[in-house]
C-alpha cells in the first residue's frame, strides 16, 4: 500500500515497536512515494517516541523497550539525515552540541544535529556524558559560534548551569552564545543556568540559534 498516512502509522508501529529493520523498510517505501523525510519524524517516529515515554511512565513499558525504540528511531534517522542535510546552503556558522554529564539520551540531540545541519551550520557534536571540562576544552579548540546544550533528566538538569559556569570560568563566555534545550529545560532554566536562549524543538533551535548570533531566522 503507498497511501501516505498507511506508511506514516507504519513506520508509527514499527518505531514503537524498536523494529529497526522494518521501519527502515517502510521509510524507504515512504520515500519512493515522496513523503517527505520531516514529516516522517515529526507525525510518525518523534509521536512513537513521545508514547513509549508516556507507557515508561505508566509502568506498561520498560527500559529495554524504551532503548530498542530509540535505536529504530536512530536507524531511521541515519537514512534521512542525508536528505535532509541538503548540500549547498549556506553557511551560517559552526555549533558545538553534546549532552551534559550523567546523561546519555541523545536522540532528540541527534535531531537538532541534523536540523543544524540542514540549515548550513557546521556541527561539532561531542556526544553523550560530556562533562563540563570537556565542553570547556572543545569551546577552546573549536571557537564554535553557538554552544548547544541537552539534558534530558531533571536529575541531570543542574549540570547545565555548571557548564556554563566552568566556560564562564574559563574566560569563554563572551566568545560564545549559549542554547539550551531538552525535555525538562525551559525559560526559567535559561535565566537560572545563565544561558541565552532555549527552544522545544529542534526547528525553533535552529530558528533560535540564527537570531542568537544575529541571522535572519
Ligand atoms: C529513549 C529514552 C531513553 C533511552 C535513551 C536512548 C538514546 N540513545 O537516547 C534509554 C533507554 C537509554 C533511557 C534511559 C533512561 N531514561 Co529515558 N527516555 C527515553 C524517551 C522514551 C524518549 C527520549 C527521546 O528520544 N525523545 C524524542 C526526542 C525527539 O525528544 P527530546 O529528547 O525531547 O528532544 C527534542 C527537544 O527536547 C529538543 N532538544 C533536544 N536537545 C536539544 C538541545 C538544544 C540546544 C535545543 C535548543 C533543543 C533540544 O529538540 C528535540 C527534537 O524536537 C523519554 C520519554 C520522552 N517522551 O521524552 C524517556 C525519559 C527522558 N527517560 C527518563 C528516565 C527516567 C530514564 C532513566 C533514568 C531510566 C532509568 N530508571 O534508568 C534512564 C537514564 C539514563 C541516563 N543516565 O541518561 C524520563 C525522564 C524523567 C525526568 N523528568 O527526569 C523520561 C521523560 C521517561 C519518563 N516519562 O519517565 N531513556
Amino acid at each position: 500500500v503507498s497511501d501516505p498516512q498507511i506508511l506514516l502509522d507504519r513506520l508509527y508501529d514499527a518505531v514503537f515497536d524498536g523494529k529497526a529493520e522494518a521501519a527502515v523498510g517502510v521509510a524507504l517505501e515512504a520515500l519512493d512515494v515522496d513523503v517527505a523525510p520531516t514529516e516522517m519524524l515529526f507525525d510518525a517516529m518523534i509521536p512513537a517516541l513521545e508514547e513509549v515515554g508516556l507507557r515508561f511512565e505508566a509502568g506498561e513499558v520498560f527500559l529495554p523497550e524504551m532503548l530498542i525504540a530509540a535505536r529504530a528511531m536512530s536507524a531511521v534517522m541515519d537514512l534521512l539525515r542525508p536528505l535532509i542535510v541538503s548540500a549547498g546552503v549556506e553557511k551560517a556558522g559552526t555549533v558545538l552540541i553534546g549532552t551534559v554529564a550523567g546523561d546519555i539520551h541523545d536522540v532528540g540531540k541527534k535531531l537538532v544535529v541534523v536540523m543544524m545541519e540542514g540549515a548550513g551550520f557546521d556541527v561539532i557534536d561531542l556526544g553523550i556524558n560530556v562533562s563540563a571540562d570537556a565542553f570547556v576544552e572543545a569551546v577552546r579548540e573549536h571557537h564554535p559560534d553557538v554552544v548547544a546544550i541537552s539534558a534530558f533528566l531533571t536529575t541531570t538538569l543542574p549540570e547545565v548551569g555548571r557548564t556554563i559556569a566552568a566556560i564562564t570560568e574559563a574566560g569563554l563566555r563572551d566568545e560564545v552564545k549559549i542554547l539550551i534545550g531538552g525535555a525538562p529545560v525551559n525559560d526559567l532554566t535559561v535565566t537560572e543556568a545563565g544561558a541565552d536562549g532555549y527552544a522545544p524543538d529542534a526547528s525553533s533551535a535552529v530558528r533560535t540559534a540564527k537570531t542568537l548570533i544575529g541571522l535572519p531566522a
